[in-house]
């Protein structure tokens, strides 16, 4: 029999009161450590607190990321408001937080469920150097955004009733131009709220696609392409090689 395999690194939280341009969230980082890590910033949806986007933290800051899932300042804030949240979150982290010595400036993402998946995408818009972005059942009023340049997944849920693939998802992802590197992923039968809990299909796409943008691991590419969805995926596109 082989070694089992380690145990994955403790994570650690920190809590973030309200202040710093967006509503207060927590800090998921990895205990253990070495040199700066990227930053991702996690927002909810629509009425949704952080909780909608909790299992990201820790999937993510398992591997080697802190995270920030963040409260917005009104639970009603429009999705261009959660970008400048997201991005305050990031900054804070980044300057002014309790690791912002272990964070990497230079090496941010921003993802986020249904009106935080649109911030993710006018995050992009509004702070190109961005390295990552993944929008979750992503709304927002328009569908023009092609002026994407940061590497986008896309994560639809097949019989979301509130954001409907065909009209918000699936226009957002091929308006974004074939020069950036971008895939949709889109669970079978899944709700609305197909993204807000833990799903193993969905954690190895994100991490494969964080670990490939926003780490910079070019092994990451052979979990992403060529394409081979397996699991309850109803639909999965992407412009690779990437
Ligand atoms: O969960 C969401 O953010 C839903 C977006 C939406 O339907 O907003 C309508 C105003």
């Amino acid at each position: 029999m082989p070694p089992p395999p380690p145990p994955p690194p403790p994570v650690q939280t920190v809590t973030v009161e309200p202040g710093y341009g967006f509503g207060g969230g927590t800090i998921y980082y990895p205990q253990e450590s070495t040199g700066r890590l990227p930053v991702v910033a996690a927002v909810p949806g629509f009425t949704e607190t952080q909780e909608a986007v909790a299992w990201y933290g820790p999937l993510l800051a398992r591997r080697g990321n802190i995270v920030i899932t963040i409260d917005t300042i009104s639970p009603t804030n429009a999705p261009k408001t959660r970008a400048d949240q997201a991005l305050a979150a990031i900054d804070y982290v980044v300057t002014q937080s309790a690791v912002s010595d272990i964070a990497d400036a230079s090496r941010t993402a921003v993802m986020g469920h249904s009106m935080g998946g649109g911030a993710s995408l006018f995050a992009a818009l509004k702070r190109p150097t961005l390295k990552a972005i993944v929008p979750l059942a992503p709304w927002a009023r328009t569908t023009d955004f092609s002026g994407v340049a940061v590497p986008t997944l896309i994560v639809g849920c097949e019989n979301d009733g509130i954001a409907a693939v065909g009209t918000y998802a699936e226009p957002f992802y091929e308006s974004i131009p074939a020069t950036t590197p971008k895939a949709y992923l889109e669970m079978a039968g899944g709700n609305h709220y197909c993204t807000n809990s833990e799903d193993p299909v969905i954690a190895g796409y994100v991490s494969a696609w964080t670990d490939r943008f926003l780490k910079g691991d070019t092994t990451a590419s052979s979990r992403l392409c060529p394409p081979s969805p397996v699991g309850p995926i109803s639909e999965y596109r992407s412009n690779c090689p990437y």
